[in-house]
C-alpha cells in the first residue's frame, strides 16, 4: 500500500532573486506534489545557521548561511503518494548543476553549488526536523 509522504523544500535567494519561482512552483505540481504550506520569508544568518546546523562545521557553512540569509526564500511544505522524499530530489538534480541531469531543477535554474536555486530534504528524521523548523504545527493540517 502507497502512503502520503511529506517533505520540505526551499526555493532559494538566487532563484527567488530572479523571478524563477513561479516557474519552479508550477514544475512541483506538475510533478504530481500538493504543496501543502507556502511562504516567502527573509531569514537573519542566525535562522539559517540553525537550519544548516549539521553543516557547521563545513568549510562552506558561513558562505553559505550568508547566502541564504542575502534576500526571499519560499518555504514549502509538499506531499506525495509513495517517496516524496526521492521524488522531490530527483526533480531537484545533483547539488552540483555541472552534474545535474537534463529537465532538472537545478540543470535548469542554478548557478553553482552553492546558489543553486532549491533545497530538500534528504531522509524522513530531517524531513520532519526541517518541516518543523519552518512551520508551527497548526499551520499544517
Ligand atoms: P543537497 O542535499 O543537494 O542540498 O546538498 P548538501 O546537503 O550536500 O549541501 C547543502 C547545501 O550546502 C547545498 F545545497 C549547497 C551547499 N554546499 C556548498 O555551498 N558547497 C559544497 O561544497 C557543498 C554544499
Amino acid at each position: 500500500m502507497r502512503t502520503l509522504q511529506r517533505t520540505f523544500a526551499i526555493i532559494k535567494p538566487d532563484a527567488v532573486k530572479k523571478d524563477h519561482q513561479g516557474e519552479i512552483i508550477s514544475l512541483i505540481l506538475k510533478n504530481g506534489f500538493d504543496i501543502i504550506g507556502m511562504k516567502m520569508l527573509h531569514i537573519t544568518k542566525k535562522q539559517a545557521e540553525g537550519f544548516y546546523a549539521v553543516h557547521s562545521a563545513r568549510p562552506f557553512f558561513d558562505s553559505l548561511t550568508t547566502f541564504m540569509s542575502s534576500g526571499p526564500i519560499v518555504v514549502l511544505a509538499l506531499e506525495k503518494q509513495g517517496d516524496a522524499i526521492g521524488g522531490w530530489r530527483k526533480l531537484m538534480g545533483a547539488t552540483n548543476p555541472a552534474n545535474a541531469e537534463e529537465g532538472t531543477i537545478r540543470k535548469k535554474y542554478a548557478e553553482s553549488i552553492e546558489h543553486n536555486a532549491v533545497h530538500g530534504s534528504d531522509a524522513e528524521d530531517t524531513a520532519r526536523f526541517e518541516l518543523s523548523y519552518f512551520f508551527a504545527g497548526y499551520e499544517l493540517k
